[in-house]
């Protein structure tokens, strides 16, 4: 057989090969030990020098252009496998879930992710803090001295106290975490801080760990109607409703000035709130102007910017929205009552496609 011929059984065998274990069969027969090509290589010695010179040259070239038509079919037939396997794995994602799928998404991480698409579209950023504080970022920044009253109204729960005489606390509000995102970061800030707080209060009404979020907008403008436009567009979209009255009433914080509790209408028939129609007042957060002592805490000048804030219950606006009458059942992991409760792990709140 010359060499063009073998050249060209070598290569019908590669064409031929139809998986990568029949392709190295092809391999071994015309590259391996024993293979076409290095027998014809192990005559050579018995040739004569210039025949030598020619046929070597020409067996070289054989064995490049072999080892290439492999190295091409190789990698054509692990696309091909690759194809296959990707069509036969194939998963339809818009399927509705299967029946079996029994788990459901609490109703406080359903609320926690309406709150945060609805602030992530009014262009809010989500900071997070750590659960354990200390008196400053809990309090003195917040323009709560020590001596202060409503230290006492929090209700805090403290750890013991350290060698230096002072002691870590669990966060009474998420507060700590604007104090903190003040002090890392310059001026526009716009956040909201949803998570975990506590107290040590426990009734029909108040769980001693309870959800809340709060927003913190700082910039060098910003005023009271910026606060109102928000909080409104806010109530539209997390009570999917066209249009919500709002009543804005003085009240005190210590960390705002002026500082105001803020209610929305709705009607009470036959037992069930309806938020955005009738003339009773519900009230759900509370806000104001950061207080220029706080704007100084969190390390910014309050003659060169200013800003609102505002804090809510997740829990509560949850209950509210989806008529869920008890606090105290959505911290007592009872299966049937996240069965009842519960959403379809499958949907994901979006302005677009709906929020609940
Ligand atoms: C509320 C009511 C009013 C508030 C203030 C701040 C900060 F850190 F900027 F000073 N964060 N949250 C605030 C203001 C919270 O909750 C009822």
């Amino acid at each position: 057989m010359s060499l063009a011929q073998l050249e060209q059984s070598i290569l019908a065998e590669v064409a031929k090969a139809s998986d990568e274990a029949a392709l190295e069969a092809v391999r071994v027969a015309a590259l391996g030990k024993k293979g076409s090509i290095s027998e014809r290589m192990k005559t050579l010695g018995a040739m004569s020098p210039e025949e030598r010179k020619e046929q070597g040259a020409a067996l070289n070239l054989l064995k490049d252009r072999v080892a290439e038509a492999l190295a091409a079919r190789k990698g054509l037939l692990a696309e091909e496998a690759l194809n296959a396997r990707l069509a036969a794995e194939r998963i339809d994602v818009t399927l509705p879930a299967r029946a079996e799928l029994k788990g459901t998404v609490h109703p406080v991480s359903q609320v926690w992710e309406e709150v945060v698409q609805i602030f992530g579209d009014l262009g809010f950023a989500v900071a997070e803090g750590p659960h354990i504080e200390d008196d400053f970022h809990n309090f003195d920044a917040l323009n709560i001295p020590p001596e202060h009253p409503a230290r006492q109204e929090h209700d805090t729960f403290f750890f013991n106290e350290k060698q230096d005489g002072s002691r870590m606390l669990l966060r009474t509000h998420t507060s700590p975490v604007q104090i903190r995102t003040m002090l890392a970061e310059k001026p526009p800030i716009r956040i909201i801080a949803p998570g975990r707080t506590f107290r040590c209060d426990s009734d029909m009404t108040h769980t001693p760990m309870f959800n809340q979020v709060e927003g913190l907008v700082i910039d060098e403008k910003t005023h009271l109607g910026n606060l109102k436009w928000v909080l409104h567009e806010f109530c539209k979209a997390f009570f999917e409703v066209d249009d919500v009255k709002m009543r804005f009433r003085a009240s005190h914080f210590p960390f705002t000035e002026p500082s105001m509790e803020v209610d929305i209408n709705c009607s009470w028939e036959g037992g069930q709130v309806k938020i955005g129609q009738g003339d009773s007042w519900l009230e759900i957060l509370g806000s104001g102007m950061v207080h220029p002592n706080v704007i100084r805490a969190g390390g910014h000048d309050p003659d060169k910017v200013q800003g609102f804030a505002f804090g809510m219950g997740l829990d509560r606006i949850c209950m509210l929205k989806y008529g869920i009458p008890d606090l105290r059942a959505f911290f007592e992991a009872d299966l049937r009552w996240l069965r009842h409760y519960g959403f379809r792990a499958v949907n994901v709140p979006t302005l677009a496609g709906g929020l609940s």
